[in-house]
């Protein structure tokens, strides 16, 4: 009826701070029987894997354990690329479970003449493929595969729907399906931004196989649903040195709780693909879920991360994106790193570093591009070189 649906219209969204509720964000130091974790050794051994759990169980689903292989095709490549400075190939990945396979593309670009093996960022691309043709005809300021050359980074990258339909209705021709051999999803399996997670990890396994790239120094980057995606990529997988979240607002780098901007009413009803059911029954009550994203921040912890805000953005939630760092810190102290702590937001165009997290807010709207990724390689180049 209709006091519902206003009810419920006033829970998609907010863009007055005044209405922002106060709140009081869960502790990642304190474990779930009430005792304080007191050193990395408690830390890595038991509380860790208790919010891992958490966000699994409520959030981004669980990932099948179900065994597979993995091979890789090249399908065309190019050793010249960008006057003689980078080899670029166009890859498919090859998954097999019995005698099914599933498979998608994706594209790399290695320097030629770097002294020793080269860090690398890995962008999750959630808006188009980029063919290995497009990407030595024209550069793209979503990812400018060259600029990643003259500043001494191996690059790759993959498009999001390629590997999990990214629509309400894409789940029977994702890698999802192929996993439970067409069987639904139950509740807390995993969604989509868990499954494009999955496949950073499987391209990083690609670049493991590489003698000209250090696989210790890979970082994972994405935009808006892919900045929420490079987030859970790094918690799924430790190898990932440094993850980068641009613009991810909601379900990414924002903390649930302030509800300002997209709430988690709004997003689980609008992409119900993303993220497990659980999720959802928190809508209104962000105040109940056991986790908050500065948790996740915390999770990647002690590596790098790097999140950026737009100032005209709210629908991401600059606010909230920047305190999720600033919460998560007291993690990276316990584990003997340096992190980001003051409150305080950084003035509009100003980059902050401090240790093993980074953040920018530039002027302007929802979006990626040059600007943005010079400061991620300032960060990277602070951290993996
Ligand atoms: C919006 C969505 C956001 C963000 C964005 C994007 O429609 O509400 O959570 O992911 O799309 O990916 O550009």
């Amino acid at each position: 009826d209709l006091v519902e649906k206003l009810t419920r219209q006033r829970r998609e969204f907010n863009y007055v701070e005044s209405k922002v509720p106060t709140y009081t964000l869960p502790d990642p130091l304190v474990s779930r029987d009430g005792s304080r974790v007191r050193s990395p050794k408690e830390w890595n051994d038991s509380r860790r894997g208790e919010i891992l759990d958490l966000f699994r169980d409520q959030v981004y689903g669980r990932r099948p354990d179900t065994e597979y292989s993995l091979r890789f095709e090249q399908t065309a490549e190019e050793t010249q690329a960008f006057d003689g400075s980078a080899t670029g190939r166009e890859m498919k990945a090859i998954i097999e479970i019995g005698d099914r396979s599933f498979s998608f593309p994706f594209v790399v670009f290695l320097l030629n003449n770097a002294p020793g093996p080269t860090p690398a960022v890995i962008h999750i691309n959630n808006r188009y493929f980029v063919p290995l043709a497009t990407a030595l005809e024209k550069s793209d300021p979503f990812w400018p595969v060259e600029m990643f050359i003259d500043r001494g980074y191996a690059t790759a990258s993959f498009h999001t729907s390629h590997v999990d339909p990214d629509k309400k209705d894409g789940y029977a021709e994702g890698i999802r399906s192929f996993f439970a051999d067409g069987d639904p999803p139950d509740d807390t399996a995993w969604r989509s931004l868990s499954a494009w997670g999955w496949a950073a990890s499987r391209v990083l396994d690609h670049l493991e196989t590489i003698d000209s790239i250090d696989a210790s120094r890979v970082a994972v980057s994405g935009h808006s649903r892919g900045g929420k995606t490079s987030l859970w990529a790094a918690c799924e997988d430790e190898r990932f040195a440094i993850a980068y979240s641009n613009n991810s607002g909601c379900g990414g780098a924002a903390l649930s709780r302030r509800a300002y901007g997209e709430t988690v009413e709004r997003i689980t009803s609008s992409f119900p693909h993303w993220f497990c059911k659980p999720f959802s029954d928190f809508a209104g009550r962000e105040h109940e879920l056991p986790v908050d994203q500065h948790e996740v921040i915390a999770l990647i912890a002690p590596r790098g991360v790097y999140v950026a805000s737009a100032d005209e953005d709210l629908w991401a939630d600059p606010k909230g994106e920047y305190a999720s760092i600033v919460a998560a810190a007291p993690v990276f102290e316990r584990l003997g790193k340096q992190s980001i702590q003051t409150p305080v937001m950084p003035p509009l165009g100003q980059q902050r570093m401090d240790g093993q997290t980074g953040y920018h807010i530039r002027s302007g709207g929802h979006g990626l591009g040059e600007l943005d990724w010079g400061l991620f390689l300032d960060f990277a180049d602070t951290l993996l070189k």
